[in-house]
């Protein structure tokens, strides 16, 4: 089977995915074949590509009109993060949707047939049509499992989004200046279904950055690297409030004053 070689834009991406791809592993998010992505790479091939079977075609009935064609770069199922640093090439893909909606085509990487998009890919299909119908400059989904914000969503005070903001926003200024929206709460719903996909979309509408109940933290972004950013900060507060709390000491929090002082500097409502 035919497959592509990686123009220097799109290999700046596969280097970026390989590289978070280690931090993930390295802090402790990433456990086994936890987590996982797509990166929308339309733009970086070139818009006349013939599509047919010179590259390996995959069946499967996709419902999102707005993806025809367009290219997305995305982990392996069952591949761990901490291999995708080391050998991004066999644990990613980069495939692009049939015009006819039919299936896709593998462009590049993966190991054949046995090589398939993540588990959470229907999920991702959806998100990627939310972001197209809505024309936002973003190309990235990233979805892990970050230990303190998870522990938080264990306990059922944090579930609302207003309690969790407040707690997330006083503990670390810099949460309210990167993520001014703040972080959306997806209420538990199994991995891998429909039903997650649709809570996703619905908390994505206000919020760049949305905790799954229970399981995990996912992310839009311009790209893997903001992406990983938005989790990384979030995760800091979290843990720092964990770290308070194991000590015996209850964190004070930045004020309202100190709050109000941001949204002025930063010009955040
Ligand atoms: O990719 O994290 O939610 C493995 C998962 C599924
Ligand atoms: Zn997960």
């Amino acid at each position: 089977m035919l497959e592509i070689s990686l123009n220097s834009k799109l290999q700046d991406v596969v280097n970026e995915i390989a590289d978070v791809s280690g931090y993930m592993w390295e802090r402790g998010w990433a456990e086994r074949n936890a987590g996982n992505f797509t990166v929308d790479v339309t733009t970086l091939l070139p818009a006349d590509m013939k599509l047919g079977n010179q590259f390996l075609s995959v069946a499967m009935p996709i419902s999102q009109p707005e993806l025809a064609g367009r290219s997305f770069i995305v982990k392996v199922t069952g591949a761990a993060m901490r291999n995708v640093a080391k050998q991004p090439k066999k644990h990613l893909l980069l495939i692009t949707i049939a015009h006819d909606l039919k299936g896709y085509h593998v462009l590049w990487g993966g190991e054949g047939t046995a090589s398939k998009p993540t588990s959470e890919f229907i999920s991702h299909l959806k998100i990627h049509q939310y972001i197209r119908q809505n024309d936002m400059p973003l190309t990235t989904f990233l979805h892990t499992h970050p230990p303190y914000l998870i522990a938080l969503s264990q306990i059922e005070k944090y579930l609302h989004e207003n309690i969790i903001n407040h707690l997330l926003i006083t503990m670390h200024p810099e949460v309210k200046i990167v993520i001014p929206d703040g972080v959306g709460v997806a209420p538990y719903r199994c991995p891998g279904s429909e039903e997650l996909a649709d809570v996703t979309v619905a908390t994505l509408k206000k919020h760049h950055v949305i905790l799954w109940e229970k399981h995990g933290c996912a992310a839009v972004a311009a790209d893997i690297a903001e992406a990983f950013d938005y989790i990384d900060i979030m995760e800091k507060s979290a843990k720092l409030f964990f770290i308070c709390k194991s000590s015996g000491y209850l964190p004070q929090g930045i004020s309202d004053e100190q709050l109000d002082e941001i949204r002025g500097k930063f010009q955040i409502k």
